[in-house]
């Protein structure tokens, strides 16, 4: 049906990405890997091909709210551009605070003029959590002071679908850490209407472009999580599929960063990683061009896609251990995730050989 609205943009794809030297080869190489990270069959790579082909017919709309800015950094910082930042440049971005050249009046006019021409046909995204608190007054936007509740709840009203970019636009974020004075709350607490979440402080760039890829394939939103995560980008663990994961079954831990077993890439556990109540595809699909994620890079996974992970999360260089554990060990056997409650026990098992180790070692 795409395909035969005209294009909103007036370069085609095609021409985009030999402008940047990368071939068909390549461009059909990376929709059989997007593929494969959205959890579909290889035949639906030709599809996905197409899809990205008329993504110019799809006008989107991208809200900056309560946030730092991160989500849109996750997804354009790059020295050279990738298919992914090309593909989002080549979806027609109809408003973009940090994107757009307009400033000011203009600025809002374009986002009013995006909302009265494509009425329940462009696709929201939102970036930052929504203050609530007094009316929402703690975030006013633009020259004519709307809040930034407003302005959500009005483009939501009209949009096809709605992403929640990042863990402040799906669950409050940092903003609604407690004792949370502005009232900040996720964008799908606010609006009504269903909202995919795409957690992470930042989400990755294909989580991102892959949900938009999604939605733009099917004209639905994919399999979600308890929490509305797509399930493709985080239905397991990052504990499952950490490059650590065999020091964490050996009992090789971190004990202080910079010891000997931080140089040798022991397990990040006991130094406060969170990959065992975490749920994300960072170990898989890494950031900035797939060189790293937190663990590779030395620090453990504080559990930034999870809902109220500042909080709940706490102390990110300390273990959970005994503490009462977060909502997600209380819901495990709702999610399908029976094996976390084995893992608990394993963390405590190798937590505590490794104090009787120590003791030996000290006695
Ligand atoms: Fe939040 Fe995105 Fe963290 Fe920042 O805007 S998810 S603070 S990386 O940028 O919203
Ligand atoms: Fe990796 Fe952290 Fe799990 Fe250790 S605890 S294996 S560092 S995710
Ligand atoms: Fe966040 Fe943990 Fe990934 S901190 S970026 S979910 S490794």
């Amino acid at each position: 049906m795409l395909k035969s609205l005209p294009p909103l943009k007036a370069t085609p794809l095609k021409d985009k990405l030999s402008k940047q030297g990368i071939s068909r080869r390549e461009f059909m190489k990376w929709t059989a890997s997007m593929t494969t990270l959205l959890a579909l069959p290889i035949q639906f790579s030709p599809l996905l091909a197409e899809a990205a082909e008329v993504a110019d017919r799809v006008p989107l709309i991208w809200l900056h709210l309560a946030e730092c800015t991160g989500c849109s950094e996750s997804l354009i910082r790059c020295d050279t551009p990738t298919i992914d930042t090309l593909l989002f440049d080549h979806i027609s971005l109809e408003y973009h605070e940090t994107l757009m050249a307009a400033a000011g009046w203009q600025a809002e006019e374009n986002l009013e003029h995006a909302m009265e021409t494509y009425p329940g046909g462009y696709l929201l995204a939102v970036e930052g959590g929504v203050p609530t608190a007094d009316n929402g007054k703690y975030l006013t936007v633009g020259c004519k002071g709307h809040t930034g509740l407003h302005i959500v709840k009005e483009a939501a009203d009209k949009a096809a679908a709605i992403v929640s970019v990042g863990t402040c636009a799906s669950f409050g974020g940092v903003q609604a850490a407690a004792p949370n004075p502005t009232g900040t709350k996720g964008v799908g607490q606010v609006v009504g209407k269903p909202v995919i979440n795409l957690g992470g402080c930042p989400p990755s760039e294909k989580n991102i472009v892959g949900t938009l890829m999604y939605y733009i394939m099917f004209g639905r939103l994919p399999a979600l999580d308890m929490y509305n995560r797509p399930k493709w980008a985080y239905g397991a663990r990052v504990h499952d599929n950490c490059e650590r994961r065999g020091r964490f079954d050996a009992g090789e831990f971190v004990e202080t960063f910079g010891d000997e077993g931080a140089k040798q890439g022991y397990c990040l556990y006991k130094v406060g990683c969170k990959g065992p109540y975490t749920y994300n595809n960072c170990p898989t699909e890494r950031f900035n061009h797939h060189t790293s994620w937190p663990v590779l890079a030395g620090h453990g996974c504080i559990g930034c896609s999870e809902p109220s992970f500042w909080d709940a999360m706490a102390d990110f260089e300390k273990p959970l251990g005994r503490r009462d554990l977060h909502s997600l060990d209380a819901t495990a056997d709702r999610i399908g995730a029976v094996a976390l409650g084995v893992t608990a026990v394993g963390i405590g098992a190798h937590a505590v050989a490794s104090v009787f180790a120590n003791k030996e070692d000290n006695s």
